[in-house]
């Protein structure tokens, strides 16, 4: 609302919200911050559902014996997960936040090529509408990894609907990843040189890098699965002269990549926040900023860890253990970066902050057992049962949910003008933080203790631990729920947020909230390095000591 003040700040007159009218002027628009709020509330819908699935999939396993029919098991798990990884989690942070903040962040116009974000936005939606017309008319039974020859020979399910939705999506993921490259690379405003860059751009950079190289490996796998369950043409089943394993090979080569695609990001919303509220430079800058490249190069090498029970060789098997624990040196590089950026910092804990110090333990859980599985003797016994299933929500959830929603409440003023209850926010980051423990805490003892995944029905001893896992997700449940309220109310109720409600540094801080439609009104000119908070600090020092200096004369 133009004019609207809260006493102190007033509303700029025109931003990018209102900069042109009708729904026509939305679905049409090049501009990327109107792109982040279309994805931004796709997403939000498709995260909503892969929920109700998940919820399901929670009531049936409250009790030991069946509720639904094994099939109809079989499909919301798969739902689950094909919904929370290719229509959520892959796109979440690089095409909300990403698209939203990098070019403000480098103090650019735009992305480098706005009508390719928005046919990536419109990939997104078609691939994605395909995958649910799938579901609507009764889903698919293979699991979220498609495993052959059960997908390719044997599954009654609308594979090669749901195969072909995923396809488009991925299409969509590598036209974001393109742009963000070379927008990084040929649109910085001068002064923005690379060991400038805040570390969420170099993230969002690494990921790129890992879309752009790893999608078409999985898009090809996808078509390959088709050309074999559709034509009968042998790649895969073993009948047909094709091999099963071969499969597993190609849909991780992409997948383990895909975990660093939606981890990356995460990482990098958790090092804004971080030195934005306890006012630091984060530590160790450009070992931040490399290891998220490390990450991205050497997640192409230990794909074959989730190979170690299919027959692959023992040597394989040991060697791609050995480099599944060396992918884990650049992520803990980070966790103590970040850990002693907090040291001596002032730290307060704002909402966003909240989320931040929750990553940091539940990435910590979740990389922690991540080594667990790596160790390839540990995991010939914890593969394929709820131990698993606990690693890869505490990376997951803990990580790229957490950052998502610690990410959207630090620029949610940036993104609409307005604020939201700090009361509210702080409630609801607590009861996500319980209630996710609660839900996947139980799951790593119920894997250690042997209980499959995929399964809908178990043995009673396994009881106590499912029902701590359901009364945990309902808590979450209400605690997702609780900011599309809040949100929604700041919308017209919440105080106007002036252009920096935090008091941080980069350039997004420098203009109006929300952000007129080219960003700036001049080109901003960089001369000091991201987080320069302790330059401030000295400098406040400095100028008081002067004023003491004055009274003493
Ligand atoms: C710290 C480094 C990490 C290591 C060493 C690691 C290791 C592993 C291993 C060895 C497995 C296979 C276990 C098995 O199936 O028997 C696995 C599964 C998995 N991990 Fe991780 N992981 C790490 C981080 C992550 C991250 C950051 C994510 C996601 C953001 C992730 C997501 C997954 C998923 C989705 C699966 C299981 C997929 C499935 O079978 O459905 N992991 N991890
Ligand atoms: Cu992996």
């Amino acid at each position: 609302m133009p004019g609207a003040t809260n006493g102190v700040f007033e509303m700029p007159k025109t931003t990018y919200i209102n900069a042109q009218e009708g729904i026509k002027s939305w679905l049409l628009t090049g501009d990327h911050k109107r792109i982040a709020i279309l994805y931004l509330i796709s997403i939000s819908i498709f995260f909503a559902l892969g929920g109700i699935f998940a919820a399901l999939i929670r009531i049936e396993l409250l009790t030991p014996g069946p509720d639904l029919e094994a099939e109809m098991y079989n499909r919301a798990f798969t739902a689950h997960g094909i919904v929370m990884v290719f229509m959520f989690l892959i796109p979440a942070i690089p095409a909300v936040l990403g698209n939203f903040l990098l070019p403000i962040m480098i103090g650019a116009r735009d992305l480098a090529f706005p009508k390719v974000n928005l046919l990536s936005w419109y990939l997104y939606m078609i691939g994605g509408l395909l995958t649910l017309s799938a579901m609507l008319m009764g889903g698919v039974d293979t699991g979220w990894t498609f495993y052959t020859p059960y997908s390719t020979s044997y599954s009654q399910s609308y594979v090669f609907l749901t195969g072909l939705g995923i396809f488009i999506m991925g299409f969509s993921s590598i036209t974001t990843g393109l742009n963000f490259v070379i927008t990084t690379h040929k649109m910085r405003a001068p002064g923005m040189t690379w060991s400038r860059l805040p570390l969420f751009v170099w993230s969002q950079y690494a990921t790129s890098l890992v879309m752009l190289l790893g999608t078409p490996v999985i898009a090809i796998t996808v078509v390959l699965l088709a050309a074999e369950r559709v034509f009968g043409v042998g790649v895969f089943n073993p009948n047909l002269g094709g091999d099963p394993v071969l499969f597993q090979h190609l849909f991780w080569f992409y997948s383990h990549p895909a975990v660093y695609i939606m981890v990356l990001p995460a990482m990098g919303v958790i090092s804004e926040l971080i030195a934005a509220f306890s006012r630091r430079r984060v530590f160790g800058y450009s070992f931040v900023a490399f290891s998220s490249l490390a990450i991205a190069i050497f997640g192409f090498l230990v794909w074959g860890h989730h190979l170690f029970v299919s027959g692959q060789s023992a040597y394989a098997g040991i060697i791609f253990s050995l480099l599944s624990f060396i992918v884990a040196i650049p992520s803990a590089v980070k966790v103590f970066n970040w850990t002693t950026t907090l040291y001596k910092g002032s730290i307060s804990y704002e909402t966003p902050m909240l989320y931040a110090l929750a990553f940091i333990g539940l990435f910590a859980i979740g990389g922690l057992t991540g080594l667990f599985c790596a160790a390839l003797g540990l995991d010939v016994h914890i593969t394929d049962t709820y131990f698993i299933i606990a690693h890869f929500h505490y990376v997951m959830v803990g990580a790229t949910v957490i950052a998502y929603l610690g990410g959207i409440h630090y620029w949610w003023p940036k993104m609409t003008g307005r604020t939201y209850p700090e009361f509210w926010g702080k409630l609801s980051a607590m009861l996500i933080y319980v209630g996710f423990n609660l839900t996947f805490f139980p799951q790593f003892i119920l894997g250690y203790l042997g209980m499959p995944r995929r399964y809908h029905v178990y043995p009673p001893e396994y009881q106590v631990l499912n029902v701590l896992s359901t009364a945990g997700a309902s808590v979450l449940a209400i605690g997702f729920m609780m900011p599309v309220f809040y949100l929604l109310w700041s919308l017209k109720f919440g105080p106007v947020a002036g252009p920096n409600p935090w008091g941080a540094k980069g350039l997004e801080w420098e203009t109006a909230s929300p952000p007129p439609t080219l960003n700036f009104d001049a080109t901003p000119i960089v001369t000091e390095e991201a987080y320069a908070y302790d330059a401030e600090a000295e400098e406040s020092a400095y100028q008081a000591a002067l004023q003491q200096a004055k009274h003493a004369k």
